[in-house]
């Protein structure tokens, strides 16, 4: 069946998404009929008399073709009428806390990204934000902060969590944040607009780390923001062209080539992880598997109306502890042992002492026996060999 169109922003959008994926941002160029976005590299554009811009393009840092067309892709991705691209999921983030003013309070989920906490934490801190870490599956215990003298005026949930794959109600945080008059960011990098769409479901922004799963190949790093708000929108462009944490054209291009896949890719790899979850679920030398697809996932109910699969990372605990961890990720051959995710190949790698060493010894720390696989779309088949092995090599 030909998906239907609708018309936004006076351009005529399919709706279903791995239509989306493969079209937005990507027109047919008028002038050459080149079906793939060219990189524009320029980094300025001529301008008829003072002040006359041609295209609406004046500076490479507050605008560029390529990176426009990977901002309309976003948008279009997330069912946002806004998209803004940066030079790294962090640089996103940053923009981001550009919204708030010193003396205003952050209430963030407590399990994130280490860099995000550490960026909150160590930088922010400094300018008179302060940053409070909170169990966000807790409703009860959201409403409460929310309604404390000095509220926070943003809440940041990272759902599924990195690392310890925690999922969050994004509608009910997000509802009670807008009667408290507080924005809410979802930190959507490990779901994808393809299996999750927050602002659907209330928030006010959707961030990814565009290095994972958009971009899908382990070869660029990005961010990106999405937004239904032309108020916050306004704002953030102003600081991505004042702070200038910009991707660059081929970066853009890069990304957007990954966008295409995205949905195939996450078909696979949700698929492969969910097998592998089941497997290792009865290992005997895991203690714990922590991954949204099983029915033991304290969040199963919510995870089947919250997003569309459980998605491609999963983590578990091994019995023999933090050593028994260390010899297991040092043993593997498919999954290669490297920091990042959400690209074609499978990786391997302890939080605590890798991604998540900033975050040791504040409410964030992970435990140490925690193994984190990032599930590409290789053979399951090969996949659960090359773990079995690992677990043999482990143990003698
Ligand atoms: O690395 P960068 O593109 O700046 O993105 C930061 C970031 C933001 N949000 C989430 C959920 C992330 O996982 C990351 C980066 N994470 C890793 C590098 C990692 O291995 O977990």
């Amino acid at each position: 069946m030909q998906p239907t169109l609708t018309c936004e922003n006076g351009r005529h959008m399919p709706d279903r998404f791995e239509t989306l994926a493969v079209h937005a941002g990507a027109e047919p160029d008028p002038h050459t009929g080149a079906v793939v976005p060219a990189i524009q590299m320029s980094t300025t554009f001529k301008q008829d008399g003072v002040g006359g811009l041609r295209s609406g393009f004046e500076y490479g840092r507050s605008g560029n073709p390529t990176r426009l067309a990977l901002e309309e892709a976003i948008a279009a991705l997330e069912g946002a009428t806004h998209g803004l691209a940066y030079a790294s999921g962090l640089a996103a983030t940053q923009n981001i806390f550009y919204l708030l003013q010193p003396g205003d309070r952050l209430l963030m989920s407590d399990d994130v990204y280490g860099g995000t906490w550490r960026l909150a934490d160590k930088v922010w801190r400094r300018y008179g934000i302060e940053t409070d870490a909170l169990d966000l599956r807790d409703l009860d215990a959201v409403a409460a902060a929310l309604s404390a003298d000095h509220a926070p005026r943003m809440v940041w949930l990272e759902t599924p969590s990195n690392p310890m794959l925690k999922v969050v109600d994004i509608s009910a945080v997000a509802r009670l944040a807008a009667v408290a008059g507080a924005l809410t960011v979802v930190d959507n990098t490990f779901a994808t607009p393809y299996l999750q769409q927050p602002l659907a479901l209330g928030a006010d922004l959707a961030l990814h780390s565009a290095t994972k799963y958009l971009g899908g190949h382990s070869d660029v790093i990005g961010g990106l923001i999405a937004t239904r708000s032309d108020e916050l929108a306004e704002r953030l462009r102003f600081h991505q062209n004042a702070a200038g944490a910009v991707p660059s054209p081929f970066d853009c291009f890069l990304i957007m080539r990954g966008i295409r896949t995205l949905a195939v890719r996450m078909e696979r790899a949700s698929a492969n992880a969910s097998a592998l979850a089941l497997w290792l679920a009865d290992r005997p030398e895991v203690e714990r598997v922590h991954y949204p697809g099983l029915p033991s996932h304290p969040a199963a109910e919510l995870v089947a109306r919250q997003m569309r699969q459980p998605g491609a990372m999963l983590g578990f605990e091994m019995r023999g502890g933090e050593t028994a961890a260390r010899r297991f990720a040092g043993a593997t051959r498919l999954f290669t042992l490297a920091e990042s995710l959400g690209a074609v190949e499978s990786l391997i790698e302890l939080p605590a002492p890798m991604t998540h060493a900033s975050v040791a010894d504040s409410p964030l720390a992970v435990p140490p026996s925690l193994v984190r696989l990032s599930v590409g779309i290789e053979d399951v088949g090969d996949l659960r060999a090359d773990l079995e092995v690992a677990f043999s090599a482990s143990a003698s």
